[in-house]
């Protein structure tokens, strides 16, 4: 009798014989495992269980691939290629996919190639390409998985594989202050702005809990702190400075103002302590100013008047402001008439009870006194370089107080008020020391009383105050 039953059975057994061959050969190497392909049926220890008697005839499909593992790609769109062939040829196109474990680190491209029965074994290059962010968020790995779909049934749904990769971050936590130092503001109501912004993007706010001006006397801060969000942490936050009043003649003043360490959420930015904003100086406005002319003249400065001119214009003036010269001819610009009482003063170019700086708005010259002259030696210099200046200041005798000067014009040394340019000695000239803080800083400067430099020899600055 024809038994369906005993068929089956005959079948089952061939089958289950078939497996176990299969099974010894696999074990004893007669079946090359294909390294890139885990999914080979050959490959799997517990084949017998899973294993499709249609591959039988064929055992190592899979992947040829030139580098699985330690690709690295950066956030600054850094790349890195592998090439793929398949095993064996296939009895059909294969179509492989290659998918970024995480395409917020790095996308594959080509993302499917299909190798034919002919291109099977040519192999194709795939690039990784790194995708940036704006987070600090370390280097990260992610993989490309490759899986397959194919009419050939050793081809299709070959176990996914996975190809490592790690993508470099390239944004660093942390703040941007601009500028740091060297900012002015006056006692006259000029302010300055710095700003803040953040380098990398937050991924939760961060505070600048506190924003203080380390002298508040002279200096003061319109926001106490400041925060960022991961959509803003990008826009530089401004803060202003603006000086403050007082009735001092205290010259430039300086402070900082300090920025606290930040708090956060992200543990990038927890802590992170930004700049101070250091070195801000506020301009007083009690005070003046003083400088030296860099151009330097004869004699002949075309009196008063030219002389003011030549301030005015030099390369040392300082940008703002009235400047006249420190200079006397004894009628159209005096001092003192009877020594050192500051009566009869005619366009006099120092203001009493003043202090006077150097250009750099803190550098103390002296302190004028009620009578609007100068009593004490100078605290600094007029100047830190240069030569000596025209002056016309009498001086009667070799003494170095300042006492010595009287402040009247030595009128037969004035080059002829200031008009003679030589050639000759005309009346000669007399001149201040440059290097001075005695009575020679601004009269007779040297040697016997009242001598007076050859006007028409001499090239001599000016020296120039702020009215
Ligand atoms: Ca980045
Ligand atoms: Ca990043
Ligand atoms: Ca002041
Ligand atoms: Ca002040």
């Amino acid at each position: 009798m024809f038994n369906w039953g005993s068929i089956m059975c005959f079948k089952k057994i061939i089958k289950n014989i078939t497996i176990v061959i299969v099974a010894l050969l696999a074990f004893s190497g007669c079946f090359q495992a294909s390294t890139n392909n885990p999914g080979d049926p050959a490959n799997v220890a517990g084949l017998a269980l899973g294993f499709d008697i249609n591959s039988l005839n064929r055992s190592n499909a899979g992947y040829t691939i030139s580098q699985t593992t330690g690709h690295v790609t950066t956030e600054a769109g850094g790349t890195s290629t592998f090439t793929i062939t398949l095993t064996e040829k296939p009895n059909s196109d294969v179509t492989v996919t290659f998918t970024s474990s995480n395409t917020a680190e790095g996308n594959i491209s080509p993302s499917q190639i299909v190798f034919t029965t002919i291109t099977w074994g040519s192999p194709q290059s795939i690039t990784i390409t790194g995708v940036d962010d704006l987070v600090d968020d370390d280097n990260k790995a992610f993989d490309v998985i490759v899986t397959s779909t194919s009419a050939d049934k050793n081809y299709h749904a070959l176990s996914p594989y996975s190809i490592t990769c790690t993508n470099t971050d390239n944004d660093t936590a942390g703040f941007t202050v601009n500028p740091v130092t060297g900012l002015r503001t006056s006692e006259s109501g000029i302010f300055v702005d710095f700003t803040v912004v953040l380098n990398s993007k937050p991924t939760a706010n961060v505070v600048i809990p506190s924003i203080t001006s380390t002298n508040t006397a002279e200096g003061t801060v319109n926001l106490s702190n400041l925060t960022f969000t991961s959509i803003n942490w990008n826009i530089p936050q401004s803060v202003r400075i603006s000086g403050v009043d007082d009735a001092l003649a205290d010259g430039m003043q300086f402070y900082n103002v300090v920025l606290a360490a930040s708090t956060s959420g992200d543990s990038k930015y927890s802590g992170i302590d930004p700049s101070d904003v250091t070195n801000v100086g506020n301009w007083d406005n009690e005070s003046k100013l003083i400088f030296r002319t860099a151009l330097t003249f004869n004699g002949n400065l075309g009196g008063i008047a030219g002389a003011d001119q030549k301030c005015m214009t030099d390369a040392n003036y300082p940008g703002s402001g009235t400047y006249k010269a420190f200079i006397v001819d004894g009628v159209n610009r005096i001092a003192s008439i009877t020594p050192g009482q500051g009566d009869g003063q005619v366009d006099w170019v120092i203001n009493a009870d003043t202090s006077y700086y150097r250009p750099d708005g803190f550098t103390l010259i002296g302190i004028a006194n009620s009578k609007a002259l100068f009593s004490a030696n100078l605290t600094n210099t007029i100047s830190a370089t240069g030569i000596n200046f025209w002056s016309g200041f009498y001086r009667p005798d070799n003494g170095t107080s300042m006492t010595n000067v009287t402040w009247t014009a030595g009128v037969t040394s004035i080059c002829t008020a200031w008009t003679f340019g030589g050639p000759g000695g005309g009346d000669g000239g007399l001149y201040g020391s440059i290097s001075g803080t005695d009575g020679r800083a601004f009269g007779g400067a040297f040697g016997s009383p009242a001598i007076g430099s050859s006007c028409g020899g001499s090239s001599f600055s000016l020296v120039c105050v702020q009215q």
